[in-house]
């Protein structure tokens, strides 16, 4: 109850952080995108991962507020880095059940998008499979309303959870990110093999790009590359970092 309370505070009064982890192209290691990942300094308990704090946000039902709050300041970081002349790339939001049932959050966005002067392509929205399982046209419309205001929209975490093909393929999602439980092994896990070759085929045949999540090694980049893998996240290259961090990791010269 108390850390409850000390989370709406949080919210309320600006005490969470976002951090950013880069998100590269194979094989140049450009920056292609990034990921936005919540932090909290806590008073007592210090830096505080999501892992630490979100179960109890989901719980409490202080989800959907902390995700808005997270998009927020991830456009206003957007618009600082425009004012800094940096570069900013894409960025991805995470976005619980919860927020995407939001009934206002197409009026929301909308209104972030206007108040800090950002193109719909400037965002990306991650969700997990669980998120499209039910069947909803109420889902459909928000998704399809996202992509018209041209934000683009992920999978993440894909093969822990569980969607239907056939939804995958009928809602607009232009991107999957493979769970780095499959990544960790590879690739010396033939398993692991097995089942990253069939979502890259899978992603292929839909037309959707892929991110391998939680990279740490060469062996592993090399092995995604060869096949074909397009785009790469994790420790190998960067760990998510402080806004000024990647302020400086983008103007670093190439
Ligand atoms: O940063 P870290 O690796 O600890 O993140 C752990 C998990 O928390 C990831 O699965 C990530 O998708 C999720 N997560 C991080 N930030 C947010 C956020 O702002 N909103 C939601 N809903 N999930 C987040
Ligand atoms: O997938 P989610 O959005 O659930 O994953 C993001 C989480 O993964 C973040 O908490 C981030 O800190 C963590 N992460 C990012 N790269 C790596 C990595 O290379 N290895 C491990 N173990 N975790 C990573
Ligand atoms: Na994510
Ligand atoms: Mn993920």
């Amino acid at each position: 109850v108390v850390l409850e309370q000390q989370l709406l505070n949080a919210l309320e009064n600006h005490g969470l952080s976002v951090f950013y982890q880069p998100i590269l192209s194979v094989p140049h290691q450009t920056i292609a995108s990034c990921e936005a990942l919540v932090r909290w300094y806590h008073p007592t308990l210090g830096f505080l991962t999501p892992g630490d704090f979100l179960p109890l946000a989901y719980e409490v039902g202080l989800i959907a507020q902390l995700d808005l709050w997270v998009l927020e300041r991830v456009c206003q970081d957007i618009q600082a880095a425009r004012a800094n002349k940096l570069s900013m790339p894409p960025v991805a939001v995470n976005l619980a059940a919860d927020t995407i049932m939001d009934a206002l959050l197409i009026d929301k966005v909308q209104h972030l998008l206007t108040r800090y002067s950002i193109k719909g392509h400037e965002l990306e929205f991650e969700m997990i499979e669980d998120v499209i399982k039910g069947d909803s046209l109420a889902l459909r419309h928000t998704l399809e309303q996202l992509v018209s205001m041209g934000i683009n929209l992920s999978i993440d975490d894909f093969g822990t959870g569980y969607s239907s093909l056939l939804r995958l393929k009928s809602l607009p999602f232009t991107k999957l990110k493979i769970d780095r439980s499959f990544i960790q092994s590879l690739p010396d896990n033939q398993d692991d093999c097995a089942i990253t070759l069939s979502v890259l085929g899978l992603a292929k045949g839909l037309g959707l790009a892929v991110v391998a999540e939680g990279v740490e090694n060469s062996q592993q980049q090399d092995w995604l590359h060869q096949h074909d893998c397009h785009y790469v996240q994790g420790y190998k290259y960067h760990r998510p970092l402080a806004p000024y961090d990647f302020f400086m990791l983008l103007s670093a010269p190439a």
